[in-house]
């Protein structure tokens, strides 16, 4: 018996993947696998993208609506978007060409809290799913899926998609088999019942994805890494910020406010947030859990020191180091790494009922508490909201976390008003930059301005922002969240205008 695809009706499925991509039409919506650049599909996307230039050529349209989990990888949301070959992409996104295009305005793009995805997809908010593309390690005898390194969406895809691609990828570990727990027990209202998961240690699931062989068209055989891209050196302004996080911990923990092993973890991705996870470890902590979306090269550092007990998550992000790593550990790390459907890693019940210590970066955040997670200058998309709002609103507490400055100075990241809102001043308890930290917790919006100026904002703008405040505390008609409404975007204007946010 092969032991990738076990079941031998699928076996006899197997083709190509210019062969599977002859099966998709224009017009389709289309349920990816893929988290963070981990367990996308990788090759049935390239050759359906030729498809599409081939067809595009001849005059003739070809595009489809693709839903994932969260980003990809230039080998999908990078070759789909080169064909012009996406309608409508949904929810986060991190590659480049792709956000060309949705910023140059020639594709719709839908920016939605991971958590949502899969209801509103139960719900029928996106219409009809025509077909799933999703990676697996292995196809188990029954035809359940062996997920690769992340669940994403999955499970929701293989449910309610009419026909099933199966990419299965050799390069995956198949010694990841027991890491995943996927939970079938979600309803829709009024008949859902509550998630039986009390700590980010507890499995309530099945270890395979169930997948009906009748709907599947085209099994692929692929033998390709995940995108995993490697991090940079953490660089001082990182462990700054870090430091100041690590510092207010342990004065929460001096005043009896959280337990010496915190509560469980929800971290970002990117330098920051590895630079919070290396001073977690530097700082002596131990025993601490991690209920979050992904796991990056910091937490497998922790797991392995102890410091982490274990961590529960939808998606690996590794760096090429990270990868051998995590392969040379893997029976030690199964017994530490979860890996969830999306719509339970960033379950707002769960979030709220575990008290999780939500972390996450930002673009920008303006002197009220409000939090630009998404665009620059108001109108430009980054990658897009992702986790952060499901962890924000609900978590015990809401950590946001940048450098204070962007672009060499010439952007503040504390603004009068910010351009674009994500988290609302409602969500947020804590904002951090390399200058300090603002505690917002029980401040009214004008005691709020005050410490987010002199803690968090750079010197070179801290005289600016104050002047603004001070007028504003004058002139505006409302006292209760001043405001200069004619100015209070002129600092974006004047970075578009002149490429720096100072006169
Ligand atoms: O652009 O590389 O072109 O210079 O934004 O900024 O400093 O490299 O920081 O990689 O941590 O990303 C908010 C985007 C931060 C990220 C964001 C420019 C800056 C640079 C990136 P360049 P940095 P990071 C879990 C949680 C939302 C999703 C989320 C993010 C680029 O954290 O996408 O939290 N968060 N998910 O120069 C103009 C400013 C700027 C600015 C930074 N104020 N104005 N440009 N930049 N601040 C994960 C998931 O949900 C999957």
């Amino acid at each position: 018996v092969d032991k990738r695809i076990r079941h031998a009706g699928l076996a006899a499925k197997v083709m190509t993947a210019a062969e599977a991509a002859e099966l998709i039409d224009h017009g389709m919506t289309i349920g990816m696998s893929g988290f963070t650049g981990a367990g996308y599909p990788k090759s049935v996307p390239q050759a359906l993208a030729a498809r599409m230039v081939a067809t595009h050529e001849r005059d003739e349209p070809f595009r489809v609506r693709v839903l994932t989990g969260a980003s990809t990888a230039p080998e999908l949301d990078g070759a789909l978007a080169r064909a012009d070959g996406i309608d409508l992409r949904l929810p986060y996104q991190s590659d480049p060409e792709l956000r060309a295009r949705i910023n140059r305005g020639e594709m719709d793009y839908l920016d939605i809290h991971l958590s949502h995805v899969a209801q509103y997809a139960w719900f029928g908010f996106f219409g009809k799913i025509d077909l799933a593309v999703i990676e697996a390690t292995a196809i188990m005898p029954d035809g359940s899926l062996m997920a690769s390194s992340s669940v994403g969406n999955n499970k929701t895809w293989l449910d309610l998609a009419d026909k099933v691609i199966v990419e299965v990828n050799h390069w995956q570990p198949l010694e990841m088999d027991g890491m995943h727990d996927i939970y079938y027990g979600t309803a829709l209202p009024p008949h859902r019942k509550p998630i039986p998961l009390l700590k980010p240690s507890d499995r309530i699931g099945e270890p395979y994805l169930r997948l009906d062989p009748d709907k599947v068209i085209a099994v692929v055989e692929t033998n390709a890494p995940d995108r995993n891209s490697a991090f940079a050196p953490l660089d001082d302004c990182s462990r700054q910020i870090a430091g100041n996080l690590i510092e207010f911990f342990r004065h929460e923990i001096a005043r009896g406010r959280l337990d010496k092993q915190l509560l469980p973890l929800q971290s970002g991705v990117g330098n920051i947030a590895n630079a919070v996870l290396a001073g977690l470890r530097e700082g002596g902590f131990s025993g601490l859990n991690a209920f979050t979306e992904v796991i990056q090269d910091g937490m497998l550092d922790l797991l392995e020191h102890d410091v982490l007990s274990v961590a529960s998550a939808t998606s690996f992000s590794l760096s090429p180091a990270g990868i051998e790593r995590f392969l040379d550990k893997i029976d030690f790390f199964r017994k530490r790494i979860i890996l969830r459907t999306q719509e339970i890693s960033n379950h707002p019940e769960l979030v709220r009922r575990l008290g999780c210590i939500a972390m996450n970066g930002m673009v920008e955040a303006d002197i009220y508490g409000n939090i630009n997670s998404t665009h620059v200058a108001g109108t430009s998309i980054i990658n897009g909201i992702g986790g952060s709002g499901d962890f924000a609103r609900n978590g015990f507490l809401s950590c946001f976390l940048t450098p204070s400055t962007a672009k060499n100075g010439a952007v503040s990241c504390i603004v009068p008003m910010v351009s674009h809102v994500d988290h609302t001043e409602h969500d947020v308890s804590v904002i951090v930059t390399e200058q300090g930290l603002a505690d917002l917790r029980g401040l009214s919006p004008r005691q709020r301005a005050k410490v987010v100026i002199e803690r968090c904002a750079h010197p070179s703008y801290r005289p600016m922002l104050q002047d603004y405040f001070e007028r504003a505390l004058h002139n505006s008609r409302g006292k209760h969240t001043p405001h200069l409404l004619q100015e209070a975007l002129s600092w974006h204007q004047r970075f578009l205008d002149s490429g720096d946010m100072r006169p």
